[in-house]
């Protein structure tokens, strides 16, 4: 089964736009089937098909909205 389901811890979030923005950089990657963010746990919950992309994509298009994958 090619869907993994992976937790990152993201520092960095203070409010709704963050979430938006972290969501919709993640959600914008091809083979993405969920993300979820929850600001209070600083954490981002991303379901994704591990033969379209990876986590190091996820990762880095966090990073790419300026905040820091722990
Ligand atoms: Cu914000």
């Amino acid at each position: 089964v090619p869907n993994l389901v992976e937790t990152l811890k993201v520092e960095g979030m203070s409010c709704g736009h963050c979430v938006a923005a972290v969501e919709k950089a993640v959600k914008d990657l091809s083979g993405i089937n969920m993300v979820n963010v929850d600001l209070t746990a600083k954490t981002v919950t991303v379901d994704f098909d591990n033969q379209v992309v990876n986590l190091e994509n996820i990762k880095e298009a966090i990073e790419d909205q300026g905040y820091d994958v722990l």
